[in-house]
């Protein structure tokens, strides 16, 4: 067994030092604006040790309170992965929203949410990170679209890391974001590899399925209306046994490695 830590590889990097290019300075991928915001090159953040560095800076944000989680960036990784860590370098100026949210492609035209960041400091760089594994590996394979957008508080309203000495909330729509070194790390996970050879015995309503340890800590599960397919993926498990309840029409299983 491998350790996390030392399988995970960097698998795209954006690090903006190049203007008005969207696709990543390493690794296979795109970013685009979301919302109506615009973007432009501002001075980098000081941890990318390039230079000329500069970072993707975002502006025309939505009115306050208004186009939740509408506004902000997409990122487009090509190939699936799993495992999948983000992180980035953030700086949101003192007028702009400072509550971040994280949302993963469900693959069927949603988002999911695989988290929420509140950044504590304005007009200074600050350093994000977010495992997107909880969300993201029990999908199936494909584009992986990772959206940075701007969220609201329980309030309904765009919160700002300081308020006025008023105490009221400074957030306009002219605020801006800066990101840098935005990098994806984790585990190319390829559509369907060699299958593990899987016992199946019944267990109450359901099948249990067997698999041997292989050189693995985790196991991709397929499901498939006939054994030609199509495999559709029904997640990443980290045992080696499944329990499955009768399915008439997903009746054929496999076990992939990761
Ligand atoms: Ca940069």
């Amino acid at each position: 067994m491998t350790t996390r830590a030392a399988e995970l590889q960097v698998v795209a990097v954006w690090d903006f030092n190049a203007p008005g290019v969207i696709q990543a300075s390493q690794g296979s991928g795109e970013v685009r604006t979301l919302g109506g915001v615009s973007s432009t090159h501002l001075t980098g953040a000081p941890s990318d040790p390039a230079s000329p560095n500069t970072s993707l800076g975002l502006k025309g944000f939505p009115a306050q309170g208004t186009a939740i989680r509408s506004a902000g960036v997409e990122f487009r990784l090509d190939g699936a992965f799993s495992r999948l860590e983000l992180a980035f370098d953030v700086r949101v100026s003192t007028t702009a929203c400072a509550r971040l949210a994280v949302l993963v492609d469900h693959g069927d035209g949603g988002f999911q949410e695989a988290g929420t960041l509140d950044v504590k400091l304005d007009n200074a760089f600050v350093p994000i990170a977010l495992d997107l594994s909880g969300v993201l590996d029990p999908l199936g394979s494909g584009p992986t679209r990772v959206r940075i957008v701007a969220d609201v508080g329980a309030d309904g309203l765009y919160p700002t890391a300081k308020p006025r000495s008023d105490g009221t909330n400074p957030y306009s729509p002219l605020g801006v974001w800066r990101l840098d070194r935005v990098v994806f790390r984790g585990v190319v996970r390829k559509p369907v590899e060699e299958p593990l050879h899987v016992s199946v015995s019944p267990m109450g309503d359901g099948l249990a399925l067997d698999w041997s340890p292989a050189d693995a800590e985790q196991f991709t599960l397929w499901k498939a209306p006939s054994s030609s397919g199509p495999w559709i993926s029904a997640g990443i498990v980290y045992d080696t046994r499944s329990i499955e309840s009768m399915d008439e029409v997903m009746r054929f299983y496999r076990v992939t490695s990761p």
